[in-house]
């Protein structure tokens, strides 16, 4: 799958942080929000919507695009989340924390793009 987003973009956080609870791996190609490239040409005729995220999936099909309708997708095509079938406090090793550990990055991001 690759999944058009941009680092500062909560809606495609949401959707990253759904693929990783999930362990599901997508190609990342970023859209800078900054430079306005959500309105050009190539990206509208991937999402005439002009926003971030949009998904493109493995199989035929149009691409995604609205984070709530992605995760939805995720939710519908049977992928379960990797806890799904244990209480809390049963996670195996990890799986609590996959999906915590997403967290840093786009802080981490955020200060490269600030040279910091
Ligand atoms: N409801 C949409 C919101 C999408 C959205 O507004 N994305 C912002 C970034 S979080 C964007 O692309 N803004 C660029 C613009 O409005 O030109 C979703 O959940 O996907």
């Amino acid at each position: 799958m690759k999944l058009y987003g941009f680092w500062r973009s909560l809606a495609t956080y949401r959707v990253r942080v759904a693929f990783a609870l999930k362990g599901l791996k997508a190609e990342e190609v970023s859209i800078d929000l900054l430079k306005d490239k959500q309105h050009g040409d190539d990206y509208l005729a991937v999402n005439p919507q002009g926003v971030v995220p949009a998904l493109i999936l493995d199989e035929p099909g149009p691409p995604l695009f609205q984070s709530l309708a992605i995760l939805e997708y995720l939710e519908e095509s049977g992928r379960r989340w990797p806890s799904a079938d244990r209480s809390p406090g049963q996670e195996l090793p990890g799986e609590g924390a996959q999906g915590r550990r997403v967290a840093p990055q786009p802080l981490a991001r955020a200060l490269d793009a600030q040279g910091a």
